[in-house]
């Protein structure tokens, strides 16, 4: 079994009961075991301003699915749930789930970079994550503690 960190994201289509409804999905995936999720936090947009806020959080699952098979489950819930791939770089979404990272692997492949090419700049990946994985090394050797003294909170709030 590998053990994966999986980031949500959503802003459009009440974002908390779309993360809520991921979170059952990956509750419910073959093969995988569902460890745990972060809180949900409330996040700017980063990108376009011009959309709503985002609700983002982190969960964690321990899997024996390739890193491409998990990638296909991760993009059928993200359009069972309403996603609609458009053009529009860094636009508003219903569903966002990014596979963060894969046990030590790292990944280059066309369909995907791991550990996540934005995973040390982004306040709504780096906080959500180090609470549900304090000790956490990057296979880089970087610790997540380190990386979160780099990245400003930048207004992320946990919700309740
Ligand atoms: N901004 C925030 N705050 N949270 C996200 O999950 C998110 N996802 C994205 C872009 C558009 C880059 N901005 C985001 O894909």
């Amino acid at each position: 079994m590998t053990k994966v960190y999986i980031g949500l994201g959503a802003n459009l289509n009440e974002p908390i009961a779309q993360l809520e409804r991921a979170i059952d999905a990956l509750k419910s995936l073959s093969d995988s075991h569902f460890v745990g999720c972060s809180r949900f936090y409330g996040s700017r947009p980063m990108g376009p301003q011009d959309q709503p806020d985002y609700v983002n959080a982190v969960a964690c699952i321990e899997t024996s699915l390739t890193a491409e098979t998990l990638l296909d489950a991760l993009q059928k819930i993200e359009l069972e749930q309403g996603r609609i791939r458009k053009n529009e770089r860094w636009g508003p979404r219903t569903l966002d789930l990014d596979i963060l990272l894969f046990g030590e692997l790292q990944i280059n492949t066309e369909r995907l970079t791991v550990p996540h090419y934005g995973l040390c700049q982004r306040e709504f990946v780096v906080y959500p994550l180090l609470e549900i994985a304090p000790h956490l090394e990057l296979p880089s050797g970087d610790k997540l503690t380190d990386i979160c003294k780099q990245v400003p909170l930048n207004g992320l709030t946990p919700i309740q």
